[in-house]
């Protein structure tokens, strides 16, 4: 079964996505993911311009060997846009194998280990009223884990609260990346976060009890002892995770946090390779690892780094927001079902249009998600409509404290 096509779809069905699909002389089609929230072309043109010559007449089964074909033959290693872009590949090429096969993705990972997906869903409130209900939301919509995101007194725009305006005008929500032609700027104080978040968790404790998994994400803005000071001063309200507490490249930095305290540890959304992860599982440092399937060389690469993490008792949190698409998103549930050493999936819902765009058979119910039993993916891509929404700029914010130097968003 040779490649003889391989075409990137760009579409912005209320924010941008990036799609690779693969055809084979077969008539088998096959869809990855190539999202870069932020820097979607730059993908878009690696895969058109390096990536899509290079399939041309290469044998679709050998998943393997075009990965490290890709990973070697390009020399230059790793980082975000080749990661994703061989990420983009793998999944399209596994989507064609399982479609071959006439089974779903799953099947051919070994199978499923568990009946369903746990998901959390994204709480968040300006204040304790506004948070409570968008808590009860989430519970209403069967949710049964829920990260809790807040404003901050003293600080005008803070990650993950939806109701917050945007620099558009517009509610902030859970896409960040604004369709504006600079990045928007945010404002940040460590010690007004610190000294405030313990007092809400506390609060939500209080209403809903010590049963409900709570997570929270502190976005790297943190120094190390900070975050050490942050994750001790949350455990007496026992969080599911505190997630990249620091910005974590510096993967010694979490020896420090991990000395000072038992708040389990997530990280990794930003990372693209297992090396990013080396000392952080051997040391057993993370209880979970956030990577994305779609940015994380895809299938392939991702099971050997899940499979790194287990021999370590560190689980799966695949990063799951909506900058991942239904493809990608259908990739990570494939592979949650499959793996012995699942943790807990993030899940966003797409927003009507998105999934006008993505037609996707996975399902959610009672807080469990599941890929469901389509050939493949899963996951159809409506050209047609894709095309109706073409590709608009837009760009994630950045921070800068009150003296104006730049932090981590
Ligand atoms: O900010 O994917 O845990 N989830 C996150 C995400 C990231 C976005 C950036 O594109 O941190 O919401
Ligand atoms: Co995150």
């Amino acid at each position: 079964m040779k490649i003889v096509a391989a075409d990137i779809i760009v579409s912005s069905p209320d924010r941008n996505f990036v799609t690779l699909k693969i055809t084979t002389d077969e008539g088998i089609t096959g869809l990855g993911d190539a999202t870069l929230n932020g820097r979607e072309l730059s993908v878009a043109s690696y895969l058109r311009d390096h990536v899509a010559p290079l399939l041309m007449g290469r044998d679709a089964h050998r998943i393997e060997d075009t990965w490290q074909f890709l990973y070697r033959s390009a020399y230059w290693r790793r980082g975000p846009v080749t990661m994703a872009a061989i990420a983009a590949v793998d999944v399209a090429l596994w989507d064609i194998l399982a479609k071959a096969a006439g089974m779903p993705l799953y099947q051919l990972l070994g199978g499923a280990s568990r009946t369903g997906i746990m998901a959390y869903g994204h709480a968040s409130g300006r204040d304790l009223p506004e948070l409570f209900d968008s808590i009860r939301q989430h519970l209403d919509e069967g949710f049964r884990s829920i990260r809790v995101q807040t404003s901050v007194p003293g600080i005008n725009a803070v990650y993950g609260v939806a109701a917050q305006p945007s620099s558009t005008g517009q509610r902030y929500d859970y896409e960040p990346a604004q369709r504006t032609p600079l990045p928007a700027e945010e404002d940040w104080d460590t010690r007004a976060y610190l000294r405030h978040l313990p007092s809400v968790f506390e609060a939500v404790r209080n209403e809903f009890g010590p049963e409900l998994p709570l997570l929270h994400d502190g976005h790297h803005r943190m120094t190390p002892i900070q975050a050490a000071k942050l994750g001790k001063a949350l455990e007496p309200y026992d969080l599911f995770w505190l997630e990249d507490c620091t910005p974590a490249e510096n993967q010694e930095a979490l020896r420090l946090v991990r000395q000072h305290t038992t708040t389990p540890l997530a990280i990794g959304e930003v990372f693209n390779t297992v090396w990013d992860y080396q000392t952080l599982i051997r040391e057993q440092l993370i209880d979970y690892v956030r990577s994305a399937v779609t940015h994380t060389g895809g299938i392939t690469a991702m099971r050997k780094l899940l499979d790194f993490a287990a021999q370590y008792q560190i689980k799966s949190g695949i990063h799951g927001p909506t900058d991942i698409s239904p493809v990608g998103m259908a990739a990570a549930l494939h592979l949650d079902l499959a793996i012995h050493n699942f943790g807990i999936q993030e899940y966003m819902k797409h927003t009507p249009l998105a999934n006008e765009v993505f037609r996707q058979s996975f399902t959610f119910t009672d807080g469990y998600l599941h890929p469901g039993d389509q050939p493949g993916l899963g996951v159809e891509l409506d050209e047609e409509a894709a095309a109706r929404f073409p590709y608009e700029p837009a760009y994630l914010p950045f921070n800068r404290l009150k003296d104006g130097t730049v932090h981590d968003w």
